[in-house]
């Protein structure tokens, strides 16, 4: 131990520490200050940062024995508190910069030092630094944030005032459409929202820690699984594994019946196969994580390995052995079936264009690894708080497996630091519930970063092989499609995502006969989950860069070709319907004029000569807001003494479900003339919130957006008087009447024939398109995204902030997808670095972005969703821009420079 006094945020203190202990395990643990956040804890994401000594230091990286007496430390909570902002704090909020706010603080506090060093940055200046200070967010874009820095500057200079930049909503104004700031924002810029790890700190003493003994290898039987040397170990609670387990042990995946497998294929806890590397075998428990930790190598397991399926292509070779033994590798098949054969026409056609394309299993990364915990209430029920961004889903499918009677279990969503989907799938939930069922304790799990890469679900890789036949004029005339899709070992939602293929490949252009085939393939690499977009990147890829080739077959310009075929009145979908509205005409002329410039510009560059090629591409960016078919949601409203509550499980990864609540609920609210302030919101805690679906498919604006404000709406009228006038909450009481009032919402819609693909699954479409300008250095091979323009349709804008952020954010996913991001390699990909996340340098501050807002007549007020529109297809564009550029055709991602030099020395 050594002993320091320390001058934390202003105020001297005197510590006792371990000299090995870290920075931020003194300042969250023993000093209280969660608002320094841990992601990574490798040095590699800056939500750690803090100021020591008036510079920025990773505290994750910087050991105690480093921090010298009498150092200066100043943390978010030094920096300006919620009465009292600080300029970055404010403009923070005003710019929407903090969306899940995981990174906010380090964001923040790594501003501060720059601030006091240069008060007067330009945005480049602003980007140098977080490059420097490795501050990521995968979020937002960044632009936002420097956004944000460049006027909190002008506010520190005195050029501007706090009201010229604050949003004030106008007396009598409704909401939607405004720039209002999102509730959770104050708390997040002031490092007071706690999330998963925050609450763990502060769960009552005697907490049990879970530490998990997980496979090494990819595929293999279990021989025995040994846990009596564990057991014996001094301050080991207890150690579990399946025997312990009270329920089935299986995780239900919720299969489609067409499905060859029952869906219930993946283990709490091993039995007797592991199916993939990091799944769980034992749960060790201990009141001190670091016994727990090191019992845990002391769990023996005897195993007899088997070949491992790494690619969807190696489990369906004839020789493969079942993964699951009983259902077949190929366990689903779906397809379109869309006007006449498509063979004889391919035959006659002027045109035609084949290429084979693979999009592959890119990682999440959100900065907030996996975290949760769990106890018995006094009622003796099980609640488990987690990420889980589909609560009552999770709850389905894990309560039988678990063992515990549904009536007695609830799940709490916890402030989640983003999941892009992850959390669409339960990933602790069951291990959480069994371990604390089982021993009737709390208990606390977090995953570290290299856990949460190996037991969580990743993009599902699409291996593609796809054809356009045109005529003369190069109107399409029918599309064939060939597809296998890599779920990894567990089935969950691998179904509904291989008949997003049939939505997306060929989406955006009239193609009257289509026949497509996909089918899903179990295999021994990391299981597959959602990711933001849920099909559409890897489908749009394939068939918004084949059209590119087939523009270069036919001697025409990309743009045109495309043009020409996007829907028009009386064009059908791949699904054989209308779509609900045709805006992409429109779309596609407002970007023109960009196109046309930036082709000029790249052909004025590239006639300079030198080591840089310069070119565009474009792509059509499409995604179904919804689950497909009928989708449902519910809420209610209840008038209080202090105003309304509303209540509902939107569940939020960070793309603002809060504020999306309170313009809903608000602008409903209105003939009452309460305040903002007024509403309460009561969120994503099934004790207490009805069952409003899950945060995926960019549905919860369709659907939980309008039964928000259909149970308001309810509230309202019950409320009127004959006068027309409202009661107060003592009126209601006086009368007898309830003062809680549902609300519930359910999309038109039919779900899809699963082989004919014929339907009509979504209410309403999200649409863009979108022009990249990239370089490529020849010498290198490397691609650099110079400037992104998008035309942005997605019905009515619901907060300007918020819409503006997701089109930020997922374009840069999509720039992280077509350069960088992969997780093929279980033993190398285990990092942010090493996985590709895009850092501030690597997005352009140039992304422009033009809203067109038609209105959608089966959406919320108008509003479609918008959260995955931007991931759909930018890398396509990405990739159509480096052709040009280069001469260099991308067909398999990332686009990495060794590829696109492989391909300039071909
Ligand atoms: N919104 C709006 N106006 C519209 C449509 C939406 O203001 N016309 C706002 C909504 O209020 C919400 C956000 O935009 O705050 C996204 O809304 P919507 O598209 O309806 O999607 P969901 O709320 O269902 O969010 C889920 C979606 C998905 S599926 C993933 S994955 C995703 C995403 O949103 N993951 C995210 N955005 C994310 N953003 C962050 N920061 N972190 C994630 O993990
Ligand atoms: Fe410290 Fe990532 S850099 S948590
Ligand atoms: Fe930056 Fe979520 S707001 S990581």
């Amino acid at each position: 131990m050594i002993k320091r006094t320390l001058f934390i945020n202003g105020v001297e203190t005197r510590a006792v520490v371990d000299p090995q202990s870290k920075l931020s395990e003194f300042l969250r643990t023993q000093m209280h200050l969660t608002g320094t956040k841990v992601g990574c804890n490798k040095g590699e994401c800056g939500a750690c940062s803090v100021i020591l000594n008036g510079k920025v230091v990773r505290a994750c990286i910087t050991r105690m024995k480093n921090v010298k007496e009498d150092a200066e430390i100043i943390t978010i909570e030094g920096v300006g508190s919620r009465e009292n902002l600080h300029p970055l704090q404010l403009a923070w909020m005003v710019h929407g910069a903090a969306q899940c706010g995981f990174c906010t603080p380090g964001f923040i506090v790594s501003a501060v030092a720059l601030l006091e060093e240069n008060i007067n940055p330009t945005r480049e200046g602003v980007r140098d630094w977080f490059q420097k200070h490795r501050n990521l967010c995968r979020c937002t874009g960044y632009i936002p944030i420097v956004d944000a820095v460049m006027d909190a500057a002008r506010l520190m200079r005195g050029e501007i005032k706090t009201e010229d930049i604050w949003y004030k909503l106008p007396q009598g104004a409704q909401m939607m459409g405004t720039a209002y700031i999102r509730p959770s924002a104050l708390a997040k810029v002031t490092g007071t929202w706690d999330f998963g790890a925050d609450l763990g700190l502060q769960l009552p003493k005697g907490t049990l820690h879970a530490k998990l003994v997980q496979a090494e290898v990819s595929h293999a039987n279990i021989l025995s699984i040994d846990t009596s040397e564990a057991e014996k170990m001094p301050g080991v609670y207890r150690v579990l594994t399946y025997k312990d387990v009270p329920g089935t042990n299986r995780i239900n995946g919720l299969a489609f019946p067409q499905n060859k497998g029952d869906g219930k294929e993946r283990p709490i806890l091993c039995d007797k196969k592991i199916f993939q590397y990091g799944d769980p075998l034992a749960i060790v428990l201990s009141t001190d994580p670091s016994i727990a930790e090191e019992a845990c190598k002391k769990v023996k397991v005897e195993l007899e390995v088997l070949p491992a399926y790494m690619s969807a292509l190696e489990a369906m070779a004839e020789d493969a052995i079942e993964i699951h033994p009983g259902t077949p590798n190929v366990y689903f098949d779906c397809g379109v079936i869309k006007g006449e054969e498509t063979a004889p026409i391919f035959d006659k056609a002027k045109y035609t264009v084949e290429d084979d394309f693979y999009v592959g299993r890119q990682p999440h990364m959100p900065l907030e690894n996996d975290t949760g915990f769990s106890y018995m209430d006094e009622d003796g029920k099980l609640i488990v708080h987690s990420k889980s961004i589909a609560l009552h889903f999770h709850h389905l499918m894990t309560a039988e497996g678990i063992g515990v009677d549904p009536d007695k279990y609830v799940i709490v969503e916890n402030n989640a630091g983003g999941t892009f989907g992850y959390k669409f799938s339960p990933t602790m939930e069951g291990l959480l519930g069994v371990a604390t069922l089982v021993t009737k304790q709390p208990v606390y799990l977090e995953f570290t970063q290299d856990q949460h890469f190996a037991y969580t679900g990743k993009r599902s890789p699409f291996f593609m092989n796809v054809k356009f036949a045109a005529d003369e004029d190069g109107k399409l005339l029918a599309m064939e499609g060939d597809f296998s899709v890599d779920h990894g070992p567990y089935c969950e939602f691998g179904d509904l995502l291989t008949i997003r293929g049939t939505q997306f490949m060929g989406a955006g252009y009239n193609i009257p006969h289509i026949r497509n085939h996909g089918r899903t393939v179990a295999t021994n690499h990391e299981w597959g989950s959602a990711f933001r977009g849920y099909g559409s990147p890897q489908s749009l890829f394939s068939t918004e860069v084949l059209i590119d080739e087939l523009a270069e077959k036919m001697g025409v310009d990309p743009f045109d070709l495309r043009y020409k075929n996007v829907y028009r009145p009386g064009d059908t979908t791949p699904q054989g319907c209308e779509p609900e509205v045709f805006c992409l005409v429109d779309a596609m002329d407002k970007l023109k004029p960009y196109y046309v410039e930036a082709k000029a510009k790249a052909a004025e560059k590239n006639k300079e000569g030198g080591e840089f090629k310069y070119g565009a591409g474009v792509s059509l960016l499409i995604y179904g807001a919804g689950l497909g078919g009928v989708d449902t949601s519910e809420a209610w409203a209840e008038i209080t003494p202090k105003g309304v509550s509303v209540g509902n499980s939107w569940e939020d990864h960070g793309q603002g479900a809060d504020m999306g609540t309170l313009y809903h609920a608000y602008d409903a609210l209105m003939p009452l003339g309460i305040t903002p302030e007024q509403i309460r919101l009561v969120m994503n805690d099934m004790e207490k919130t009805p069952n409003s679906g899950p945060s995926g498919g960019s549905r919860s604006t369709v659907t939980t957006g309008n039964a928000t404000r259909v149970a308001c709406e309810n509230l309202v009228n019950a409320l009127r008087k004959p006068d027309g006038t409202y009661m107060t909450y003592d009126e209601v009481v006086a009368a007898g009447l309830p003062t809680k009032y549902e609300g519930k919402w359910a999309t038109p819609g039919t779900d899809q024939d699963v082989v004919t693909g014929q339907g009509d699954p979504f209410a309403n479409y999200m649409y863009g398109v979108l022009l990249a300008e990239v370089k490529v250095n020849t010498t290198t091979g490397k691609a650099t995204v110079d400037q992104l323009t998008i035309v942005s349709d997605i019905g009515k804008i619901g907060n300007v902030l918020l819409v503006e952020g997701q089109i930020y954010g997922g374009l840069a996913q999509g720039i992280g997808l077509a350069l960088t991001e992969d997780y093929e390699d279980i033993h190398f990909h285990t990092s942010f670095t090493k996985a590709g996340m895009p850092q501030i340098k690597d997005v352009p501050d140039n992304i422009k972005i033009i809203h067109q807002e038609t209105e959608r007549p089966d959406g919320a007020r108008g509003a479609s969703g918008v959260g995955e529109m931007p991931l759909s297809a930018p890398h396509a564009a990405i990739v159509n821009a480096i052709y040009d550029a280069c001469g260099v055709r991308i067909t398999k991602l990332p686009a990495l420079p060794e590829k696109i030099l492989a391909g300039l020395k071909a």
